[in-house]
């Protein structure tokens, strides 16, 4: 019998994507009005930018703009971990860095599920923050042990999801029909539960220890608890959010406005108190909440330990954590300190601060073969021949987000834990490495010289 084709596993993760955003603005419908309004500011800017607009007509960023979102969830145990990485590698998503959140207070550490190949992430750029809770962190030996044994006990996975799984792991991929079935399945695992598995009393003593423990433990499964579009100017976004009934953060995470963004701004509204059922009681629980981002270009390794420096600088001096009491103080000292990061790309570039493609220009084409055609890199770019754009962030800030946690987490988030970063035990948790991130942008950079420079020196 003849067998149907695999479907790509970037078309099934547009699929699951645009799924997931569908799912979310029927359970959310704050999240639709953020979407409809980051969509009207986009055409506006693109309308206003001629410049940004050629940027990303020529990165081609300008056609994933539409359907690009992240989420994010938390998990309980290293068997959840292990297995919403080979749900998500169905999809063509690998976990790329490992953040630590525990400097913020927060009992997690996290990696990101995404595509890695620019092809990829042309066809979706969909995103997952994945934390692990770190049951470790709980000091009750006795709460430790509940909240083990109510991880233990749940299945977030349908059977049909992880039969589809296996299926696509065993074929190496899934047929149209079989990966629709999988978007279904795999969709389930994210969805939210208006009852919690535990008593409003075990509820309680979870979220005394830390809100995020009764988050993950109390529950079914791993709602995802935002999920957040591109923005093409954030500061507009968030002057235009109160109009609309939503309230943002104080601050926005990361770095401050520029003329070139650099990396990812990010600003969200709190999360929604929701009535849910426990076992015994009435009672109501806040997870969800929404989110947007603005990003920017990428950070070479020495990029990121100005930008890392700039951001530490600023913040010692403020203090304290951001908050609404010095919000406006926390802008005035990261605009001061930033002053040290070039704002243009030129310089960026030729300091080596930051990632960039390459793209051949027709009168680099045009020249061709002529004697008198420059060969070098530099001195390509420097006649025209070569034109050179922002290669995209495609990741997340610890310190921002600790931020967004702790804005959602509320006050008691901000303890500090004694435990340290530990990758080797996430990996294990995981069942494989992490990818870095720096070598995944320094490889998109490489292709993209090493195509310009065949067709211009061929
Ligand atoms: C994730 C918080 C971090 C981001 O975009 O950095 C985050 C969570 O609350 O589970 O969303
Ligand atoms: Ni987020």
């Amino acid at each position: 019998m003849p067998t149907t084709p695999h479907v790509s596993p970037d078309e099934i993760r547009k699929g699951f994507s645009k799924a997931m955003s569908d799912m979310y603005r029927d359970e959310v419908p704050l999240y639709g009005a953020l979407m409809a309004l980051v969509a009207e500011t986009n055409t506006q800017v693109l309308a206003s930018d001629s410049s940004l607009a050629r940027q990303l007509r020529r990165t081609g960023e300008i056609d994933r703009l539409d359907r690009e979102r992240h989420g994010a969830i938390r998990l309980g145990t290293a068997f959840e971990l292990a297995t919403i990485g080979r749900l998500f590698a169905v999809m063509g998503m690998q976990p790329v860095g490992y953040y630590d959140l525990t400097p913020a207070g927060v009992p997690v550490h996290s990696t990101a599920f995404r595509a890695v190949h620019e092809r990829s992430l042309q066809t979706s750029p969909f995103r997952v923050f994945t934390s692990l809770l770190r049951l470790e962190l709980i000091e009750n030996p006795e709460l430790r042990a509940f909240a083990d044994s109510a991880l233990a006990k749940r299945k977030i996975f349908t059977p049909g999801a992880l039969a589809l799984i296996e299926q696509a792991e065993r074929d190496g991929g899934l047929n149209a029909s079989d990966a629709d079935e999988f978007i279904r399945q795999a969709l389930e695992t994210f969805r939210w539960h208006h009852s919690a598995t535990v008593t409003g009393q075990q509820y309680q003593q979870l979220s005394n220890q830390h809100r995020l423990i009764a988050d993950v433990v109390a529950f079914k499964g791993p709602h995802i608890n935002h999920l957040t579009p591109r923005t093409l100017d954030i500061d507009q976004v968030q002057a235009a959010m109160p109009g609309k009934g939503i309230t943002p953060k104080a601050v926005i995470e990361g770095p401050p406005r520029r003329h070139c963004p650099i990396l990812l701004r990010q600003t969200s509204f709190k999360a929604l108190d929701e009535p849910i059922a426990f076992t015994d009681a009435k009672g109501s629980h806040s997870a969800r909440f929404g989110e947007i981002e603005q990003r920017g270009v990428a950070l070479t390794p020495k990029g990121r330990a100005l930008y890392d420096q700039l951001l530490n600088a600023a913040r010692d001096e403020l203090g304290a954590f951001p908050n609404e009491a010095n919000a406006e103080r926390y802008v005035q000292l990261m605009e001061q300190h930033f002053q040290a990061f070039p704002d243009n790309h030129t310089q960026m570039r030729e300091q080596g601060l930051a990632y960039f493609r390459y793209y051949a220009t027709e009168q680099g084409l045009a020249a061709r073969g002529q004697a008198d055609q420059p060969r070098t890199l530099e001195a390509l770019v420097a006649a025209g021949h070569m034109d050179v754009e922002p290669l995209v962030y495609e990741d997340f800030l610890p310190v921002s987000a600790a931020g967004i946690f702790q804005s959602n987490l509320g006050e008691a988030a901000q303890s500090h834990y004694a435990a340290n970063s530990n990758q080797a035990e996430f990996e294990k948790a995981l069942g494989r490495q992490t990818v870095d991130e720096l070598k995944l942008y320094s490889e998109t950079q490489q292709r993209s010289i090493d195509e310009c420079t065949r067709a211009l020196l061929g």
